[in-house]
């Protein structure tokens, strides 16, 4: 049987990716957890990754043949395309809506990364309340022009994930890390929580999107909150203080 070892960190959204692949494809693998607070071991950067990121993942097929792969966003597709019979996370691409259905969910992650998560990367230079303040609205205004028309136009509360789907797709796959830090981070008050109240109000069908993402059980197994909100705060102060 082939074998999956993924090298990550519960604390990296980038690998928190891969960890919702797999709790989706519920396969087993292997983890081995890298310590970012210190320079990368010889044999990660020699034999795993040479960048020395994490997430990668090591595949060793039915016939032993080893691989490894890199990259969060292509460690997620190749688990699905890995495992494409037993997931509804994307339709396969020559089913009959399925190339168009793939086109949607790709524009979709693009538009969130390209257009609306750099504003909170922007929070690390943020000093005051009113630059905090408007981060947070630039983020809701991103969210309303570029995401609340996709969502609005096809989730429901039956329907809740991308595309009007029932259960978790590849777009919540990618994104789910990020946005799961944005619901809760807000609620805590290390993201502006204007971010919350604003986004309940003028992005309803994202917001309610947020929330189902962040109670999905596939997207929250392996998050720490407290964890996750003390390291926020020690590192957006230093970035901050820098
Ligand atoms: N583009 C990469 C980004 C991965 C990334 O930035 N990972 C961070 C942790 S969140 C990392 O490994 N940093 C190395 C370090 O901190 O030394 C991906 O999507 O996999």
């Amino acid at each position: 049987m082939a074998k999956l070892t993924l090298y990550t960190n519960h604390r990296c959204p980038w690998a928190h990716r891969a960890h919702i692949a797999l709790a989706e494809l519920g396969v087993p693998f292997d983890e081995v957890i890298i310590d970012l607070n210190r320079p990368r071991d010889p044999w990660y950067l020699a034999d795993i990754n040479p960048r020395g990121l994490v997430p990668s993942l090591k595949y060793v097929s039915d016939t032993g043949k080893e691989e490894i792969v890199t990259e969060s966003a292509i460690v997620s597709q190749f688990l699905v395309d890995l495992y494409g019979d037993k997931t509804t996370l994307e339709p396969a691409s020559n089913s009959e809506t399925g190339a168009i259905a793939r086109a949607r969910i790709n524009f979709f992650v693009d538009t969130y990364f390209s257009k609306v998560q750099g504003q909170i990367f922007k929070l690390g230079t943020a000093k005051t309340a009113a630059d905090e303040a408007a981060v947070a609205e630039a983020y809701v205004a991103a969210v309303a022009k570029e995401l609340e028309p996709l969502l609005a136009a096809s989730t429901s509360k039956d329907a809740p994930f991308f595309g009007g789907s029932k259960t978790l797709t590849i777009a919540e796959v990618l994104t789910g890390s990020f946005i799961l830090r944005v619901v809760h981070l807000s609620k805590e008050g290390v993201y502006p929580t204007s971010i919350a109240t604003e986004a309940a109000t003028k992005t309803p069908a994202f917001w309610a999107w947020a929330q189902a993402v962040a109670a999905h059980p596939s997207v929250n197994g392996i998050y720490d909150e407290a964890a996750i909100l003390e390291n926020t705060k020690t590192r957006l102060a230093n970035q901050r203080s820098a």
